[in-house]
């Protein structure tokens, strides 16, 4: 029957291809019979087991014979390990991950506030005083009344997107420590964010009122952005000038109380006095603060009401130029707005003359021919996005750290080889006569750091 349906030829091609297929199942029967017995697989075990038994077999066999390349295999898997030793490989952003929970969110009906309103701070700060005289809010040689002050600046918990961005803020620090550790000033470095509704440029807000709060001996707060950097080591404040006054910005009162121009002022260096009239600016300044709804709509009334604001939610500088212009009365006899001197001083200006400066001028006048405070606004470092090209920024901030800097190194007799340089080279002999060294701008023993011993 298969016969006539296939035709005889294709009959007989078929009996012969079974009977191929025979001897190739008994090879196959037979190869399979015996790796059974080499590899030693269990004569009566289940799938499973064999398996087991043979995956085992075989990864003995090969460890004893190819031990290079498991240590190899090995070292591979580790580098993407969490028990990695590598530090080059570590994802940075693996520890804050998990820290990253939203706030609580705050109730939208009850106003926002900096803490309990507190009316008789003068009070209580005054009898504090007196009752510890060994913590004086003025701590001048003599007669010269120097105000105990202390710097505070910060930065955000998180690390930098860009990990170099930690970097230029510890080059930011050292600068701040240095000009600190010479003028007898004290100095904290915030890194957590005290309130989550005034994150972001308000940050300063309640860090600012906690400290003055718990640092009574305190005279002035020296705000100072983590953008900002000493640029004069020499240069001491004019305390005389701010005998009465409470807040001190660099600005210009036509900018601010007659042109209302946002740039009028700036917030990323100022100076606020401890006092009741300190809480009282902090609670008037505050509320545009509030982030989300209220700091967006008070943005759109700054751009509206402000000279030259762009569009965006509302900032701590817009809303202080706000305040001074609408409430003149209130604040402004209180208010010292500097420009004979860079208490701030935009980079764009300043950092190209560098080297002008170093020729023609001194460290020691804090002004456009010797700036103390080179600020970069608009670089944002540790952020994602900056106003400015990062590398013109980054270059900068360098030479900026290192035209400060080399006034601390010519203490010791040293100098950065450029202002571009990390790289330091001497610029004199050692002597076996260390204490008749005089370094040249007279920083080493300044008067300005001399600290009155209490003798009580
Ligand atoms: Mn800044």
């Amino acid at each position: 029957m298969l016969e006539r349906i296939l035709g005889s030829r294709r009959v007989r091609q078929m009996q012969r291809a079974f009977k191929h297929g025979k001897i190739t199942f008994l090879c196959l029967f037979l190869t399979l019979l015996v790796l059974r017995g080499t590899i030693g697989a269990g004569k009566f075990g289940t799938p499973e087991q064999d398996f087991k038994e043979i995956r085992d077999h075989l990864y003995y066999s090969s460890r004893k014979r190819s031990e290079p390349h498991r240590v190899l295999e090995e070292a591979q898997i580790t580098e993407t390990d969490s028990n990695s030793n590598s530090y080059v490989s570590f994802d940075p952003m693996k520890l804050i991950a998990d820290d990253d929970e939203e706030d609580e969110k705050r109730d939208p009906n009850v106003a926002f506030s900096l803490g309990p309103k507190i009316n008789d701070w003068d009070d209580q700060r005054r009898k504090w005083l007196e009752e510890n005289p060994g913590f004086t809010n003025f701590i001048g040689v003599e007669d010269k009344n120097k105000p105990r002050v202390l710097l505070v600046t910060g930065s955000s918990p998180k690390p930098c997107e860009n990990p170099v961005g930690d970097h230029y803020l510890l080059k930011s620090i050292k600068n701040k420590i240095d000009y600190c550790r010479l003028h007898g000033i004290e100095i904290f470095y915030n890194f957590a964010l005290l309130d989550a509704e005034m994150a972001g440029f308000w940050a300063k807000l309640p860090l600012i009122r906690k400290l003055l709060l718990s640092h009574p001996e305190v005279e002035f707060l020296w705000w100072m952005d983590s953008d900002a950097m000493f640029t004069d080591m020499a240069f001491e404040l004019p305390w005389e000038r701010y005998k009465e006054v409470n807040l001190v910005m660099h600005g210009w009162n036509e900018m601010v109380y007659d042109q209302k121009n946002w740039i009028g002022l700036n917030t990323g260096s100022f100076l606020l006095r401890n006092g009741q009239w300190a809480l009282d600016l902090l609670d008037a300044w505050a509320p545009m603060g509030p982030k989300g709804k209220i700091r967006t709509e008070a943005g759109k009334i700054l751009t509206r009401e402000l000279k030259g604001r762009p569009t965006f939610e509302a900032d701590d500088q817009s809303a202080m130029v706000y305040l001074l212009a609408t409430e003149r009365a209130k604040w402004g006899d209180k208010v010292y707005l500097e420009s004979a001197y860079y208490l701030h001083g935009y980079w764009g200006i300043l950092v190209d003359k560098y080297e002008e400066m170093i020729e023609k001028y001194h460290p020691g006048l804090g002004d456009h021919r010797w700036p103390l405070v080179t600020h970069f606004v608009g670089c944002k470092p540790c952020g994602k996005f900056g106003d400015y090209p990062v590398e013109r920024c980054l270059k900068q901030m360098d030479r900026a750290f290192n035209f400060g800097d080399n006034q601390i190194l010519q203490i010791y007799g040293f100098t950065h080889k450029s202002l571009g340089s990390r790289r330091v080279k001497r610029t004199r002999n050692e002597t076996d006569n260390p204490l008749q060294v005089k370094d040249e701008l007279g920083l080493l023993h300044p008067s300005f750091k001399a600290v009155k011993v209490s003798t009580s």
